[in-house]
């Protein structure tokens, strides 16, 4: 039975391992986080984020100082494990689960029979099977009864992490049911959602479901935009009125979508039922064409403005708010750029980071750059992600520049 007495191990301490790792610990649960990164492992040692996330830093230095949150790059003996490691995607959009079977056999080593392990990882249908098979292969002293296995996949939304992780419902998928109990237990630590129990393989689909829905969505507002562009229509005001629509609600278009989820996760669903998945692949196909498109914009935009032109690209990230630059449309669009345009001056602002992103520091013709000299200099201002400091900015700073705004904040 999972306590607050237990020890927590939560494997992987990224932008989900690690606020789930601080939460745990601020409730009061001895909490042991493990990471491969010993950079990652001294900062969180030293109450310190390795990224931006809003609020986190307050909780992780408290969790920390009181004692209840410490790091290793060792995986500890606990009596529950989380998993929150990466699951990207291969060449071919398929689940790479390499990152999920190593720290399965991290964690079978360190077992005695009885504990619980969940897998947070977004992951395709039967990976949390894949990993308990994985586990049992490593230990044949223990059976499937010995250990406890679950699929609780995390739905927080990066810059809302530290709100959403305590408010928001949670999805339990046992193998058992008494691995959906035991989870719930756990989650009841700090979770004020409804748990909402179920199988692994559903639990694993309602997350990938939720996502692609939103990124069908999106791929119907980023087709209206390339439609309203055509007919001369704002596609912004479009959207506004037709969502005043009762049953209406169109996502927003934009330089196309992003991150480790949304861009990734509808993938899985194409990889596991490839001659059914016929909406969302071509909803991935839409989104993930859309920075090349504004490309195009951008070309034609620069060859208006004459010879050596210089263009501001406002936001590298892959969202608003944040330095995540993960699958980034943004960034994609700059070293294609970089890559096209050798005789422009590109300027990149990207307040939430202080040092050029490594795949545009191989073109001489980019430079990570302040706002205040971007807007100054540019010819051509491309507005590529909304973050707060842009949407704050009189039109009357913009001056003569010919301006691209893939995100409607300066209609
Ligand atoms: N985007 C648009 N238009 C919109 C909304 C988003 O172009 O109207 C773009 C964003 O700019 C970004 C991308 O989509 O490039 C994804 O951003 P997001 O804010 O939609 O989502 P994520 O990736 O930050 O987080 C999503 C969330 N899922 C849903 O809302 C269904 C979050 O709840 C999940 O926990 C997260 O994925 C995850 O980890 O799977």
């Amino acid at each position: 039975m999972i306590s607050k007495s237990s020890t927590v191990g939560v494997i992987g301490l990224g932008y989900i391992g690690l606020p789930t790792a601080a939460i745990l610990a601020d409730h009061g649960v001895t909490t042991i986080g493990m990471d491969v990164s010993e950079r990652n492992v001294t900062a969180v040692n030293n109450g310190e984020v390795p990224f931006v996330e809003p609020g986190l830093r307050e909780v992780l230095e408290r969790a920390v100082s009181s004692g209840a949150l410490t790091a290793s790059t060792q995986t500890p003996v606990a009596d529950a494990y989380i998993v929150a490691v990466p699951t990207p995607f291969t060449d071919t959009h398929s689940a790479d689960l390499s990152y999920i079977e190593a720290a399965a056999d991290g964690i079978a080593a360190k077992l005695s029979g009885g504990e619980l392990i969940i897998l947070e990882s977004t992951s395709p249908p039967g990976a949390t099977e894949h990993m308990a098979a994985r586990i049992l292969a490593a230990r044949p002293d223990l059976g499937p009864a010995d250990i406890m296995v679950a699929h609780c996949p995390e739905r927080v939304l990066p810059g809302k992490i530290m709100e959403e992780m305590i408010s928001n419902d949670r999805i339990i998928g046992g193998l058992t049911p008494a691995a959906a109990e035991a989870a719930k237990d756990l989650y009841s630590a700090f979770c004020k959602g409804e748990f909402l129990l179920t199988d692994a393989r559903t639990a694993e689909m309602a997350k990938l479901t939720e996502n692609s829905f939103r990124d069908v969505n999106i791929a119907f507002a980023n087709e209206l935009s390339v439609i309203s562009h055509k007919l001369g229509i704002d596609v912004w005001e479009l959207i506004e009125l037709a969502n005043h629509h009762p049953r209406v609600n169109i996502l927003q278009p934009g330089p196309g979508v992003g991150g480790h989820c949304i861009a990734v996760d509808p993938w899985f669903i194409v990889d596991a039922a490839p001659e059914q998945a016929n909406l969302i692949r071509t909803a991935r196909e839409t989104n993930d064409a859309k920075p090349e498109w504004v490309l195009g914009r951008i070309e034609q935009a620069l060859e208006a403005s004459g010879e050596a032109p210089t263009v501001a690209l406002l936001g590298l990230a892959f969202k608003a708010n944040i330095d995540d630059l993960r699958e980034s449309p943004s960034l994609h669009i700059a070293e294609k750029l970089a890559q096209r345009a050798p005789d422009a001056k590109i300027l990149a602002v990207e307040p939430h980071i202080q040092k050029l992103p490594a795949p545009l520091e191989q073109f001489g013709n980019v430079a990570l750059t302040e706002l205040d000299e971007a807007l100054e200099r540019a010819d051509v201002l491309v507005l590529l992600v909304d973050h707060d400091v842009f949407k704050s900015l009189p039109k009357s700073r913009l001056g003569s520049a010919a301006v691209i705004d893939t995100r409607g904040i300066w209609r």
